[in-house]
């Protein structure tokens, strides 16, 4: 699906995890995910509402292969809310891998959402974290402000903005991926296996040029 979307005051950004751990050098790189920080920052600058998303997990997080005896990174593990795939340690909480990228210039965005802090549960959405129940807040916050658009941009496609868009879906916001602002690590085919459910939720997935 490629629509076209004017942008209102109703209508927020969420710009998720575009941070040094994501990009190319960094402990969880998605290939060419720097790629995207010229483009999320001419995107950001068409939104009054702005909300970056950082991945902020502690040291020895339940996510890390590294927490788990003989588990290697990209395997899945069962955890007691699902299947969890194991990670290289990456954005843990005040190192530089986990800060912004350098060059993410959006000065205007309104709230930093971190997530991914709880020690035995990963977060890939800005919504909730991975049992899929525990809230952020956000939902809460974007309703209180009015904001009922939700278009999503950042790292990674298959992970971080695929279950945000599920979940700002489920909660009934209407829900835009800006494609060419997104870059996927793709792990046994996440990446046509998000773009399958993300049509099937009636997620509209659009390029930035179409975001006027
Ligand atoms: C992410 C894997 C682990 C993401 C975060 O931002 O997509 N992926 N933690
Ligand atoms: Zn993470």
């Amino acid at each position: 699906m490629s629509e076209s979307a004017t942008i209102g005051g109703n209508d927020v950004l969420v710009v998720v995890d575009v941070q040094n751990d994501f990009c190319p050098g960094g402990a969880l790189a998605v290939p060419r995910g720097d790629e995207i920080v010229p483009i999320a920052n001419r995107l950001a600058a068409r939104f009054r509402n702005v909300v970056l998303t950082q991945d902020w997990h502690p040291p020895g997080h339940f996510s890390f292969a590294s927490t788990h005896p003989d588990k290697k990174p990209f395997e899945t593990i069962a955890a007691p809310y699902g299947p969890q795939v194991l990670w290289p340690d990456h954005c843990v909480q005040g190192t530089p891998g986990a800060a912004f990228h350098s060059q993410l210039h959006i000065p205007h965005a309104a709230l930093v959402l971190r997530k991914g802090m709880a020690p035995a549960i990963d977060s890939y959405s800005a919504f909730y974290e991975n049992d899929r129940t525990t809230p952020t807040g956000l939902v809460g916050y974007l309703r209180d402000r009015g904001l009922s658009r939700v278009f999503l941009a950042g790292l990674a496609f298959d992970f971080c903005v695929r279950y945000s868009a599920e979940d700002a879906r489920r909660e009934g916001f209407e829900v835009f991926v800006v494609e060419d602002a997104c870059r996927g690590i793709d792990v046994d085919g996440s990446v046509p296996a998000t773009r399958e459910s993300l049509a099937a939720l009636g997620v509209a997935s659009i390029t930035a040029l179409a975001a006027a």
